[in-house]
Formats: C-alpha cells, structure tokens, sequence
C-alpha cells in the first residue's frame, strides 16, 4: 500500500500541496512543522536538506519541490484526470505552465518585492512586461489552462495568482480574478483551506 507523509506549515506553499492532495483523494500522514525550529532540526533536515517545506515522502521517497509534488500526485490518481495522458501534447503544455508558474513567475515576484531583478536577458523570468503578456494571452477569456478541463496547471497557477493577487504583489485583473476565484472554489481547495485555517487557529490558541 502507497504510504504518503507530507510536511507542511499552514504559512507556506505546502497550501498549493495540500489543495493537490484533496484533490487525489489519496490518504496521507501530515507532519506539522516550525519556522526555524523543527524545519531546521536534523531528523528534518535528513528529509529536506534545504530546511524548507512542503516535502512529500512516498513509500521511503522524498520528493521536494511544489511543483514536482504536485505533478507527482496528479500522476498517482490517474482516474482524476488532472494530467493529460503521458505522451500527449497537452501533458506538455500542462508541465509548461506548471514549471513557468514555479519558476519565472515566482522568482520574478520574490525578487521585485525584494528589489533585485536581475537585467531581463539573464533572467529566467525575463521582464514584467513580458511575463504578463504570456499570462495574461493565455488566460484571457479562458477558464482552463490546457484544453477543456480542470488539470494540475490550473491548480497551481490559480492558488500563485490568487496569493499573489492577495498579498498585492499582482495587479486584480478581470481575467486574473475571475480564473483564480473559480478554481479557488473547488471542494477540494476548500477543504484544503479549512484544514490549515485550522491549524493556524489552533496554533493561535496554544500561543
Ligand atoms: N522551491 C521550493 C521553495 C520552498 C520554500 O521556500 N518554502 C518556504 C515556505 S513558503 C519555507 O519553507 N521557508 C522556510 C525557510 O526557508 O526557513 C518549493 O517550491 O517547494
């Protein structure tokens, strides 16, 4: 039987995991971790070295990296389609807008609100300009990502957008608003939610 730990803290991308997880329906262990604290203790750092979460261990397997979480669950629930199937060209434009989501749209963000972009033919990200042509192209007047249905692209770039949406570091677009908010309302992303808004409250209380 497929045994899966996942480590998270209700403050932190282990969110977008966790949405990934309801959405499987796959049964999992969760392990609760500190800032600081225990997510740099040694038993965590022997299952990420980087000190940082979400993790996921699958059977003895660690796997790191939200984005390969995510496409990692969506391939061990295949009956809920959240993967076009392996081959197709739609698998490929599901990992094109899940890697372009983690890794130009998110480093692109963090390194703005920091204030150190780096010139735009170096960056992986490129320029804002650029950015939000290729997301605003592919999302305008559309409600999927890839094709006619819901998939793991859909997932992650609607909880980054609606994050990033919240915390003011993207501009409320109508077509960024509307694809997030319908996504954001899935059962599955609400249970998702209840669970760490749970956790957030309890940790209120024991403070
Ligand atoms: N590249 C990683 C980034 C993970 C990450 O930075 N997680 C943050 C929380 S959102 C964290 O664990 N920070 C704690 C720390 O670095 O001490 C991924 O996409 O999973």
């Amino acid at each position: 039987m497929t045994t899966l730990t996942f480590y998270t803290h209700p403050f932190s991308r282990s969110r977008v995991t966790r949405w990934m997880l309801e959405e499987t329906g796959l049964p999992y262990d969760e392990v609760v971790l500190d800032f600081a604290t225990t997510m740099k203790a040694p038993e965590y750092l022997a299952v990420n070295p980087m000190g940082k979460v979400p993790a996921l261990r699958h059977d003895g397997v660690v796997v790191t990296e939200n984005a390969a979480i995510c496409l990692h669950l969506a391939e061990l629930a295949p009956e809920k389609g959240l993967l076009p199937p392996p081959g197709s060209p739609e698998r490929g434009a599901c990992y094109r807008w899940v890697l372009f989501a983690a890794g130009p749209l998110e480093a692109f963000i963090t390194a703005r609100r920091h204030g150190a972009l780096a010139p735009s033919t170096e960056a992986g990200y490129g320029n804002e300009a650029d950015l939000m042509r290729t997301l605003e192209g592919a999302l305008a007047g559309r409600t999927h990502l890839v094709g006619e249905r819901f998939t793991v692209a859909d997932l992650y770039m609607a909880a980054l957008l609606g994050y990033y949406m919240r915390i003011g570091e993207l501009a409320p677009t109508p077509w960024f608003e509307a694809y997030a908010g319908l996504h954001l309302q899935r059962p599955a992303a609400q249970r998702a939610n209840a669970r760490d808004d749970a956790l957030v409250a309890a940790r209120a209380e024991s403070a």
